[in-house]
């Protein structure tokens, strides 16, 4: 599946006093000085799978010399995001050739397996965090100039010469971050588990939170404004950096489509631009974005200026998308609405509960706001689009919504029709049950939809489920060996790719890091769940 838009000419439009407000919130970054822990041998087994064993302990690194074709992989602990510098020395004769290099970082050792040569994916190679070097005067102190997202750290000596060898020294990572991960109190569970999963929860988000909400540090390295919705919701049960959210909140709002369509993503490096790109899914979610902002945070002067453009996103829907039927049109294979990298998931009555849900958040804000006009107004549109929803796409002999014309049933069709409410809790909770018993064949393979899977389990006052899910897809996750949470994660095919290669595959990846925020908001409060916690 190829997906991206790209359109010749490209409008926006700008309201440049918002992105001045952005660029005032841009955050100071926190360094911190990392040096790897060991060094490491990575294998495959029987399986296909990367086996990392303790080949040396750093205090030999010293005595090594290494030489053509010789290579150490270092291994720092944990996942890093940062600048790597170290010392190369020439031992022996005076060195009489460059030294090349070719050095490779990879957030997970099935990485290191692979060859960027077989690479034949449809998004850039570029991606791929392997570099070659030379090096003409020796001792070099070599300091990288990208920032990498990684754990492990492979230097391999493609050649030197006959007459001398290198010695490695100070090999370190500035690793940076916009926040510190002792601002927040640890979860303290009974189950350990449940520990685990929030602390790796904790370090995915605090690891993409740099000048923005970065969706993943390895690849993409910018703000979606899905992923932004799911960040900042863990951001307020934990870092609370209120700032980083308004800043690009503000930076969506400062740069549009020519005709007010707020993009699905953002660059913010070397200036500000607006992306191409329009999900329908994604601009709608500013409604929600904006809303949990100024609850969380009381910023009530944000909520008042960013509302009107909220507000659009939803108007634009409902004049542009809709058919008679009040049924959003099928936009088919386009790239117009995302809700999850399913192999051949129709989005169609997804859309349409997308279009609701957010709907709920914009009468919050009108609420707040006092703007009783808007609010009967949503209030109506939203029941018409109820109503057309169970019209046009439940169907009771299946009992379960079915999308397109094809009428395709899959899980995210079931679970966005549960948060849009359009049943009441009862019956929402039998239509989740029964989903989980048909296991419908269009599944969801992204954290990101795995995330809004629980929210409707929580929803139907399934909780216990809920966190059993959890466990299962985020807890099994780490027994796979996630430092952090990954892109894409399909316990049916753990190799999936949407991108034709996992090479390009994130694996810390903002978008699936609602453990810890699902963790503390529902059950921590929960007195239903009190034994879990101390
Ligand atoms: C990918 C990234 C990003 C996501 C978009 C839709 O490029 O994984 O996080 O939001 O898809």
């Amino acid at each position: 599946m190829t997906a991206f838009s790209k359109i010749e000419n490209f409008q926006v439009r700008t309201n440049q006093a918002f992105l001045d407000k952005a660029a005032a919130l841009e955050p100071v970054l926190n360094k911190r000085v990392i040096r790897p822990g060991r060094m490491v041998r990575v294998e495959e087994n029987f399986y296909h799978e990367a086996v990392v064993e303790e080949d040396a302990p750093m205090s030999e690194l010293p005595g090594m010399r290494l030489g053509k074709g010789d290579k150490v992989i270092f291994d720092f602990g944990d996942h890093q995001v940062g600048y790597v510098s170290f010392v190369a020395v020439p031992m022996g004769s005076h060195y009489d050739a460059p030294a090349y290099l070719r050095l490779k970082f990879a957030e997970v050792p099935s990485e290191l397996l692979e060859d960027a040569k077989d690479y034949d994916g449809w998004l850039s190679k570029s991606w791929i965090q392997e570099e070659t070097l030379h090096l003409d005067i020796l001792p070099a102190s070599v300091n990288m100039p990208r920032r990498y997202a990684f754990r492990y750290m492979q230097v391999e000596v493609l050649d030197t010469s006959p007459k001398y060898t290198l010695q490695f020294r100070n090999i370190c990572c500035d690793y940076v971050s916009a926040v510190e991960m002792n601002t927040v109190e640890p979860l303290h569970s009974r189950d350990d588990l449940l520990n685990r999963m929030d602390r790796v929860s904790l370090k995915t988000l605090m690891d993409c939170m740099q000048s923005v909400f970065e969706d993943g540090v390895k690849r993409d390295r910018r703000l979606w404004l899905g992923d932004l919705r799911l960040q900042a919701r863990a951001n307020y049960e934990t870092f609370r950096d209120f700032n980083m959210v308004k800043r690009c909140l503000y930076l969506f709002a400062g740069m549009t489509f020519a005709d007010g369509r707020i993009g699905a993503c953002f660059f913010h490096e070397p200036d500000f631009r607006v992306d191409d790109t329009y999900l329908m899914d994604y601009a709608l979610f500013f409604a929600p974005a904006l809303c949990d902002y100024y609850e969380q945070s009381k910023d009530r002067e944000t909520l008042e200026e960013l509302y009107p453009q909220a507000m659009e996103q939803i108007d634009i829907c409902w004049d542009t998308m809709l058919d008679e039927r009040h049924v959003v049109v099928d936009k088919g294979e386009e790239f117009w609405c995302f809700l999850d990298w399913g192999e051949g998931l129709n989005k169609q009555a997804g859309a349409q509960a997308v279009l609701i849900y957010t709907m709920r958040y914009a009468i919050r804000m009108a609420q707040s706001l006092c703007d009783q006009k808007r609010v009967r107004q949503m209030e109506e549109r939203m029941q018409i689009l109820k109503a057309a929803a169970i019209e046009q796409f439940w169907d009771e002999k299946q009992k379960m919504f079915v999308s397109g014309e094809m009428r395709q049933i899959s899980w995210a069709t079931q679970v966005w029709m549960i948060l849009a409410r359009v049943f009441d809790k009862e019956k929402s909770r039998e239509l989740i049950l029964h989903t989980m018993q048909v296991n419908p064949r269009i599944r969801m393979v992204t954290p990101y939809m795995y995330h809004h899977y629980m929210d409707a389990l929580i929803r139907c006052g399934e909780e216990e489920l809920a966190l059993e899910e959890m466990k299962r897809y985020w807890g099994e996750m780490i027994l796979d060996g996630a430092d952090t949470f990954w892109e894409l994660y399909n316990p049916y095919n753990k190799h999936e790719s949407p991108y034709g290669s996992s090479m390009v595959n994130s694996y810390c990846h903002a978008w699936s890091c609602t453990p810890t925020y699902l963790l503390r908001k529902f059950y921590k409060k929960n007195e239903k769940f009190r034994e879990l916690f101390e």
